[in-house]
């Protein structure tokens, strides 16, 4: 027996069992890395708030160069894997230009299904694409009021559900499909409730016949997006309660928030309520910034909850972050593999033996448990996890590898 199982052990922890949990636990890793979030429908740039910043060599520039990266990424990646979508990332192949977002059918989704059966991943996770996109009016779209907009925007939800319908039955697993909007306002608004009452009717006709058994909808909320500083349609109030009346989920990205809110509160705060909480697993600096997920004390909180409420199977795990300054493999493996680090430094640690203290009102033991786990040999477990999923810590090797051999040659 290696040391740092003796002395997890003398924490009445097991490692094996913290192994054997973390292998089961479902990742969504959102495809949208590997290009920068540009998609294969058209869009030369982001809009709606969101931006993707740098320019590192070897962005994936369609579906074959996007399937390779994944290939390569998803190779390094410990865990349970679902793969997440956009709807621009639908294959078109030769209805490209002929078909518009309000037509997508599952079709377009077939060569994503098979390759990620493929890769042997645990399902697909789907989002309608309601940004760069020239029917983006005034930066509004499910909220806008000018109708043919509006309505072009439902067809789309409606397609995305159609599909993720489609999705669900191909994995035998439901499609978590995440509703975002960019829809907002730079400067004072003078009408905040009538976007809001647009959306909302959006939102019903969309929600009005999905497949309940395949299809898992959410919607998600955001405080606000670059050009769109001073009120965003889809606020968390909205959403929240949206989403407590139809009996759908919320999606908590930790990114949306005032930097003083976090989403670790949230989650047990929604768990007393909702049987499942989505997530957008990102790392905000300063705003929505969408940087590499990074093994940092908020996300071990995010971890905590979800493995210390028994909530493994409750909370969707899904990541959200694009980062275009560094090589995009990278970036991906290491924020997966961030993920992975919280959720295992979670499970090794006492929890029960702490809830109890926590209630016994013995404060003092609980903050003396509290500051000696956090220097066991976490580091020695990791590796060990890593060790049987096949995989060691050496990413950058093999990442500078694939980038002097595959990402130089895309000029
Ligand atoms: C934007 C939201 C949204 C997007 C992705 C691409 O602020 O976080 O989830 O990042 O859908
Ligand atoms: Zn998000």
């Amino acid at each position: 027996m290696t040391d740092y199982r003796k002395a997890y052990q003398a924490f009445g922890v097991d490692p094996e069992s913290a192994f054997e949990t973390l292998k089961n636990i479902p990742v969504s890793i959102h495809c949208w890395q590997g290009d920068d979030v540009l998609g294969f429908d058209g869009a030369g740039s982001l809009s709606g708030g969101i931006q993707t910043t740098g320019n590192y060599l070897g962005r994936a520039r369609n579906f074959e160069e996007l399937k390779a990266d994944i290939r390569e990424a998803f190779s390094l990646m410990p865990g349970k894997k679902r793969l997440n979508l956009h709807a621009s990332y639908a294959v078109l192949g030769a209805d490209k230009g002929k078909v518009d977002r309000d037509g997508y059918t599952f079709k377009y989704f077939i060569p994503w299904v098979e390759f990620a059966k493929e890769l042997g991943l645990d399902g697909i996770d789907f989002n309608p694409t309601f940004f760069a996109h020239p029917n983006m009016k005034d930066g509004l779209t499910l909220s806008s009021p000018q109708e043919n907009v509006r309505s072009f925007w439902v067809e789309h939800g409606k397609r995305c559900m159609e599909i993720a319908a489609e999705l669900g039955k191909a994995f035998h697993k439901p499609c978590l499909v995440n509703i975002w909007i960019p829809d907002g306002f730079k400067d004072v608004p003078a009408d905040r409730l009538g976007p809001r009452l647009r959306l909302k009717r959006s939102l019903d006709e969309i929600l009005e016949n999905y497949d309940r058994e395949w299809v898992i909808p959410a919607v998600e909320s955001k405080v606000f997006g670059i050009g769109v500083e001073s009120y965003t349609v889809g606020s968390n109030e909205f959403y929240q309660n949206y989403a407590a009346q139809k009996g759908i989920c919320c999606l908590l990205d930790n990114g949306h928030y005032h930097p003083l809110e976090y989403v670790s509160d949230k989650i047990p705060a929604l768990l007393a309520f909702y049987d499942r909480v989505a997530l957008h697993v990102t790392r905000g600096v300063r705003w929505d910034s969408d940087h590499v997920v990074l093994f940092e004390d908020e996300l071990k909180e995010i971890a905590k909850e979800i493995v210390r409420n028994g909530a493994t199977d409750k909370v969707l795990i899904g990541l959200d972050y694009f980062d275009a300054s560094i090589n995009r493999i990278f970036a991906w493996v290491t924020g997966q593999r961030s993920m992975q680090k919280a959720l295992l430094y979670a499970l090794l640690l006492p929890n029960e033996e702490m809830k109890k203290l926590q209630d016994a009102g013995d404060f003092t033991a609980l903050m003396d448990l509290q500051e000696r786990i956090k220097t066991l040999p976490f580091g020695a477990a990791w590796e060990d996890y890593l060790r049987r999923e096949g995989l060691a810590e050496d990413v950058l090797a093999r990442v500078r590898d694939y980038e002097r051999t595959v990402l130089k040659e895309r000029v």
